[in-house]
């Protein structure tokens, strides 16, 4: 049988948080043995929060590096940079006229993006949810690997699949989310109900992944949590939550085992042992993101390379696209 294919996509909106790499970007390495992976740098959705344009061209040439960092194989999966592919941008057209003003509006990070940039709620932050849907429409894609803040647009991305195949005949996949048991919801350090997001004003409530051994240990001695002292995962400890959910993922260990190791040891020991592991978890990320964002003349090879493949890919189901809804074929 022909492997599953798998899309994803991250905006190049800053340095990756350890949400990112927990939620999402460290799963897409190991899938590329059991399918086909597609991997892409959002930056047509990056603009629909104000950006500056050269720190944007830095943004997204950094997150390229840093996928193939994180064990992206340029080789094995298409990486890409997704305004290099136009039928992105050709689909996104055709969806939105498939796609219900209601059914937006009810978008849950359509409502707080809005709010948190009352000065620019603009059309594209509106419809941000369809271009998503283009991405992983125009390739057919089985499965999407997110965090599970994504699920709901996910969810509106299977809606117009379906929609669409039952106005005009069938044409694409309804994918499927690939969400992770532990870390789908890394929460902020600071205010842990909340999720860790690389847009927090306070450097202090997320990981980079690319921060140093020292910063990475100081913002996990900050982090808030509760005035007991024990270490176990409990309803109503989500600061110590969210520190075993991250312990756990890095290490493997459950849930059980963390308190068996922290038993009689207070929060301080804990947190020592979430900063040293993490960071030294991230090094190797680091030096290896070193080393290939000094070689521009390579990466600029694979992302051009990487926008061919999958324009010849995306173009055949794009292509069927314009010919259901009625528009004339080209020669
Ligand atoms: P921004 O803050 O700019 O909106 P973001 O940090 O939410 O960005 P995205 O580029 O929107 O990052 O998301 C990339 C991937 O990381 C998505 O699959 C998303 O679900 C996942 N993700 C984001 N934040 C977290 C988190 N705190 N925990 C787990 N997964 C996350
Ligand atoms: N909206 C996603 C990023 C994204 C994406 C995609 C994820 C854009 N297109 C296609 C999966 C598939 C987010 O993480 N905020």
């Amino acid at each position: 049988m022909d492997k599953k294919l798998i899309f994803s996509g991250i905006q190049p909106t800053g340095t990756f948080t350890l949400g990112n790499y927990i939620g999402a970007v460290r799963n897409w390495g190991p899938l590329q043995d059991e399918y086909n992976c597609i991997y892409c740098v959002v930056d047509l959705h990056a603009i629909t929060v104000k950006q500056e344009p050269a720190k944007l061209r830095k943004n997204t040439l950094d997150a390229y590096a840093l996928l193939m960092a994180c064990g992206i194989d340029t080789e094995k999966s298409i990486l890409f940079i997704q305004s290099h592919v136009k039928t992105h941008a050709e689909l996104n057209w055709i969806l939105g006229c498939s796609t219900q003003f209601g059914e937006l509006s009810r978008m849950t990070q359509f409502k707080d993006k809005s709010k948190r940039h009352a000065d620019d709620v603009n059309s594209g932050l509106f419809t941000y949810p369809v271009l998503m849907a283009a991405d992983i429409l125009a390739y057919n894609a089985d499965l999407v690997p997110v965090g599970v803040d994504q699920k709901q647009h996910l969810e509106l991305a299977r809606n117009i699949a379906q929609r669409f195949n039952q106005r005009y005949g069938e044409l694409f996949t309804v994918p499927e989310p690939y969400i992770a048991e532990i870390g789908a919801k890394v929460m902020s350090l600071q205010e842990p109900t909340k999720k860790m997001s690389k847009s927090d004003e306070n450097p202090n409530a997320c990981i980079l992944i690319l921060d140093d051994k020292d910063t990475i240990i100081r913002k996990f001695k900050r982090a808030v949590t509760d005035s007991e002292a024990e270490v176990c995962y409990r309803e109503g400890k989500d600061g110590i939550n969210n520190l075993m959910t991250i312990y756990s993922s890095v290490t493997g260990k459950s849930f059980d085992e963390i308190t068996s190791e922290f038993a009689g040891k207070g929060y301080g020991d804990f947190k020592l042992a979430v900063g040293e592991t993490v960071a030294d978890h991230l090094a190797p990320i680091r030096n290896e993101f070193d080393r290939l964002i000094q070689d521009k003349a390579y990466l600029k090879k694979c992302y051009t390379e990487g926008a061919e493949k999958a324009q010849r890919y995306s173009q055949r189901i794009v292509s069927k696209a314009f010919h259901k809804v009625g528009f004339v074929d080209k020669a």
